[in-house]
């Protein structure tokens, strides 16, 4: 059985690309750092066969020693600080999960594979928003980066070091330019699923308004679990490589808006929307649209779950989750 090591496990992409893996037959680890995670319970839960290791990207020597247990065919690297706006309150911290993080992945991947004939494949997580203050529209591999956060800067650190090892030491090392992607496992900071929870608890009288940042920004949002099966795709290609995986269709927050309050049948949603600066970024990506050309030829890659039928699936599921709590209240 071939054996994945996936860090980041206790994140929407690792739950998606645990199940995805086993269901192939894989043996897989997830990596956590301190047994203390109070998500193991729902990974254990949700893919039994899936094995915990103890491990921390900002340190080498538990790389190395997590490496060297698991014995990996493939290394999914998608443990970060993913937050964009949590980038700007704590960069530093940023910068050495995110970005040096991958640094020390691959060189726990170089010291224990040997420089010579090493066979463990790696993927790196890497972000549409590292193409940010975008230089051309829509992006593919080719189009220059241009970093607007702490958190887009640690991407393009780790994107060019996996390029890297790749280049210096022949790993099999590929990195995915993953636009945004969602779905019911999506945390509740992020915009998509904010949105869907409170108008499902709007919906069901729990809440009254909603309060967000800035509703022009634009993103290229697709489905969460679709995007797992590219990271896997790419790396079973003879050659690594680099892809964008996008969905080649731009959405504004009030778009998102609209379809989520759409989804639970409320029509008349202005009133119940407010914003405030605090949600607000320094500075912000405004248009992100992605050509993920290369990833249809060469992957036979493309999205199954377009945008309406992304947020309804969300909004059904905050519905059900959000009924199912306030029962228990009672
Ligand atoms: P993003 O995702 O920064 O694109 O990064 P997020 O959902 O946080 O923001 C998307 C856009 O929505 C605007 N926005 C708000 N965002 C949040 N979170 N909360 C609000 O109240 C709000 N109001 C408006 C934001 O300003 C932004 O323009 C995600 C992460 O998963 C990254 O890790 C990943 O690399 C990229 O997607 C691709």
């Amino acid at each position: 059985m071939p054996r994945a090591l996936i860090t980041g496990i206790t994140g929407q992409d690792g739950r998606h690309l645990a199940q995805l893996l086993v269901g192939k037959g894989y043996d897989v680890y997830g990596m956590v750092r301190g047994q203390n995670n109070p998500k193991i319970h729902i990974l254990q839960d949700e893919t039994p066969e899936l094995e915990i290791v103890e491990g921390d990207l900002q340190d080498l020597s538990s790389l190395i020693g997590v490496v060297e247990q698991v014995q990996p065919d493939e290394v999914y690297n998608l443990g970060a600080i993913s937050f964009v706006a949590l980038s700007f309150r704590q960069p530093e911290l940023t910068a050495d999960i995110t970005g040096v993080g991958v640094l020390r992945m691959l060189e726990a991947i170089r010291v224990v594979g040997g420089t010579q004939d090493n066979r463990i494949r790696f993927y790196q997580a890497s972000s549409s928003e590292m193409f940010g203050k975008v230089r051309e529209t829509p992006q593919n591999e080719m189009t220059p980066f241009h970093p607007r956060s702490p958190y887009g800067t640690a991407k393009v650190f780790g994107h060019y070091t996996t390029l890297n090892y790749r280049e210096s030491y022949g790993l099999h090392a590929s990195s995915g330019i993953l636009f945004n992607h969602e779905g019911f496992r999506r945390g509740l900071e992020f915009v998509t699923r904010k949105v869907t929870n409170a108008v499902a608890r709007i919906k069901l009288g729990l809440q009254d308004t909603l309060t967000l940042g800035n509703l022009e920004a634009s993103r290229d949002w697709g489905y969460a679990g679709d995007y797992v099966e590219a990271m896997w795709r790419m790396v079973q290609q003879d050659e690594p490589g680099d892809y964008v995986v996008a969905t080649g269709e731009t959405h504004t927050i009030r778009d998102l808006l609209e379809a989520a309050f759409q989804a639970a049948g409320i029509d008349d949603w202005q009133a119940l929307v407010q914003t405030d600066p605090r949600f607000t970024r320094p500075a912000e990506v405004d248009l992100l649209i992605g050509d993920a050309s290369k990833a249809r030829e060469v992957l036979g890659w493309q999205p199954t779950v377009d945008f309406p039928t992304l947020i309804k699936m969300m909004v059904d599921h905050d519905l059900e989750v959000e009924a199912r709590k306030a029962r228990q209240v009672q």
